[in-house]
């Protein structure tokens, strides 16, 4: 009783300072009880944040124009508003269709090429690689290498006297190399990718004129097309930003995914834990934090030497604790198990742990606040990249470069070791962390759920014709700070799992399940459906599969293009009992996401917001008229088990276009059999 007055009491005092409710905030205990500690230390975190400075109602409807020095000219939706007399128009004109269609595809261009230089990043690095410019990186996976060396026209044998010799493996690399680095910025022609999905997906792209000719090109006719004057066709406007986003997702992702597979291994199911947990009070603390592989590798490699422990034992401190947020985390949990730290909203609040002795940072989804939070401690903040600085004095900026990337990552995890003597006594490491099984791809998939000699998706395919699993959900994406933290991602995949559909997973909805522990083989007799369950019992995987980063969701893409190739349902990827989700969405790359997954047939709902609610006919095009054209298209469900719910709708009216509804029938009728027997 004692403890709820005193709880009570804080509650109040922080509603007068005007803070976040930390159980309101998240649904995670580690997430809470930091939030707490951070307002108790009274620092303050995106959670406060969101409680004092509130999204600008206009903009968040998607009709606010700022794209000329006339403006910013703003439409919000009428409250008597009707279609027919609908007569709101910018100074120049423009109607909330046309604000609202260049706002959405601006954030594309955003997206595409946040992931497609990285991608770019990643070639560059590989080209070097190919050619031993480096030491500090090899091809590590050759076969790989000749997997996709065929899809960018790069052969891998050689005809000598009328025989066929194998080609040396350097030569292909750095042809590989420079064929990849090509598609930024080719000429002629579209990209090579495209042909990898299958064929009548490849023929409505071309129809409709949405082929990607090179990843930059899609991009700048973007700008081009939304600056002030141009294009002031919503339709026009949205095919140029199917090009971009499928230039990013049969593009500048799906590159990044290969070329870093060859580099630093192609991932296969491995065992960690995840959330705030796996820090350690007697081991120095390096978070990494950001997106591109090619730094966070080096740090591991780094960080993993005899060496290098010696001296953090030298020091005090029993060895070295890696761990990740947001993207980094995931590609090096995939490729080396080191643990996951927390989500993208968990970034400050792991430094307010007082553990973390440097935090690395690399692009995208970093908060400048984390800056503000160091501060209070002895964490050093470490930026690495030449075009991802922070103005704040106390962030240190080692630039990382490839040519001497082992240098940088020692000096980077030595500054860590030498701050671990300057840990204040303030320590408070949450305990909750789960264990986890991550590192899916579209390699492991097919060794698990494959034919035993077929090597296809053939099982997988027999299973959801079956009916034990009824269909494939791919949920993904940010966490957003206004909504509650984990519990979008945690109820959508719940629910999706107990309804046997089996859940592909990337990002940080890939670390809240983690968190959640649904990415154990355990979690399916807990939370499966009968079907689900026992196909996760029986192949001995989890019913929540962790396929990787946010630029791997170029995995979910191919592993669809996988079940239409193994046969039996349907000829595109629009045919399959398949469903997309992005319950917490933030980022412009999540748009540049959902629009290639639509544009590859795939329904797509979002949840948290929706940036188009200021124009309902351009968001009818995006919630209807697109499925006519593409077969997939995005819809907006805020509540999760109606978001999940819409999603299996959808995946039911795909069986039933396949002439598979009866048989799930008989699966379900089987086990109510069952039930009744052992009952
Ligand atoms: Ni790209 S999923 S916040 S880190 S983009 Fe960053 Fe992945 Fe979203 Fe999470
Ligand atoms: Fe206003 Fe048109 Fe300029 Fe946009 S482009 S700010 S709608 S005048």
């Amino acid at each position: 009783m004692a403890e709820v007055t005193k709880v009570e009491k804080k509650a109040s005092a922080k509603a007068s300072k005007k803070v976040a409710d930390p159980m309101a905030a998240s649904v995670d205990k580690a997430t809470q009880q930091m939030i707490r500690r951070a307002q108790d230390l009274g620092i303050e975190t995106c959670f406060d944040r969101n409680i004092t400075i509130k999204p600008c109602n206009i903009g968040n409807q998607g009709t606010c124009c700022k794209n000329c020095g006339m403006g910013p000219c703003r439409l919000p939706l009428p409250k008597d508003y009707d279609e027919a007399t609908d007569d709101r128009k910018g100074l120049c004109g423009a109607t909330p269709n046309t604000i609202a269609a260049r706002n959405f595809v601006r954030m594309i261009a955003g997206g595409a090429a946040a992931h497609s230089d990285h991608g770019r990043a990643v070639a560059e690095v590989f080209l070097s690689a190919a050619r031993k410019e480096t030491d500090a990186y090899q091809i590590k996976d050759t076969r790989k290498l000749l997997d996709v060396a065929p899809l960018l026209g790069v052969a891998t044998t050689v005809e000598k006297d009328g025989e066929v010799l194998d080609r040396d493996l350097d030569e292909i690399a750095v042809e590989v190399g420079e064929k990849a680095f090509n598609e930024w910025g080719k000429a002629e022609g579209e990209l090579e990718y495209l042909t990898r999905a299958p064929k009548p997906r490849y023929e409505i792209w071309k129809k409709q004129g949405v082929l990607p000719r090179n990843i930059d090109r899609e991009i700048v006719e973007i700008m081009h097309r939304t600056h002030m004057g141009v294009d002031q066709d919503y339709k026009n406007l949205m095919k140029q930003g199917t090009r971009a986003a499928l230039a990013d997702g049969w593009g500048g992702s799906m590159l990044a995914t290969d070329l870093q597979d060859i580099m630093f291994g192609t991932p296969f199911p491995r065992v960690s834990e995840a959330n705030l947990g796996v820090l350690k009070e007697d081991h120095v603390n390096i978070v990494i934090h950001g997106h591109e592989p090619v730094l966070s590798e080096m740090v591991v490699a780094v960080a993993q030497k005899p060496e290098m422990v010696e001296y953090a034992k030298q020091k005090g401190a029993k060895g070295i604790q890696l761990s990740g947020i947001c993207c980094t985390a995931n590609e090096i949990l995939e490729r080396h198990g080191v643990p996951l730290c927390g989500t993208f909203l968990q970034q400050e609040l792991s430094i307010i742990t007082g553990a973390v002795d440097a935090m690395v940072v690399d692009v995208q989804c970093i908060f400048q606040n984390l800056a503000n939070v160091a501060k209070c401690f002895h964490t050093k903040l470490i930026t690495t990249h030449p075009i991802a600085k922070m103005e704040q004095d106390n962030v240190l900026h080692i630039e990382f470069d490839e040519h001497h990337a082992i240098e940088d990552a020692e000096r980077i995890v030595k500054l860590a070791i030498d701050n671990f003597e300057n840990r204040g006594t303030e320590v408070m490491i949450p305990p909750q962390k789960s264990p986890i099984v991550a590192g899916f791809g579209v390699e492991s998939v097919e060794y698990h759920l494959g034919g035993s000699f077929r090597g296809t998706y053939y099982t997988l395919n027999d299973n959801i014709i079956n009916g034990r699993i009824r269909g494939i959900a791919g949920v993904v994406g940010c966490n957003n700070a206004r909504v509650k933290h984990n519990e979008g991602h945690i109820a959508v995949v719940k629910e999706l799992i107990k309804n046997d559909v089996i859940v592909l997973t990337t990002g940080c909805n890939a670390i809240a399940c983690a968190m959640e522990g649904l990415l154990t083989p355990e979690s399916a007799s807990v939370f499966c459906g009968p079907g689900l369950a026992e196909i996760c019992e029986t192949v001995g995987i989890p019913p929540v599969l962790h396929l990787g980063s946010c630029v791997d969701n170029s995995r979910i893409l191919l592993a669809a293009t996988e079940v239409v190739k193994a046969g039996g349902l349907g000829n595109d990827i629009s045919d399959l009992p398949v469903a997309g989700s992005a319950p917490e969405w933030m980022s412009e790359k999540a748009i540049s996401i959902g629009q290639y997954v639509v544009a590859s047939g795939i329904y797509t709902v979002f949840g948290a917001v929706f940036p188009t609610a200021g124009a309902p006919v351009f968001q009818r095009y995006l919630f209807e008229e697109m499925e006519k054209i593409y077969g997939g298209m995005c819809d907006f469900e805020a509540d999760p088990i109606k978001h999940a719910h819409k999603m299996i709708a959808h995946i039911d009216k795909k069986r039933k276009a396949l002439g598979i509804d009866k048989a799930r029938d008989r699966v379900m009728m089987d086990f109510s059999d069952r039930q009744a027997l052992e009952a």
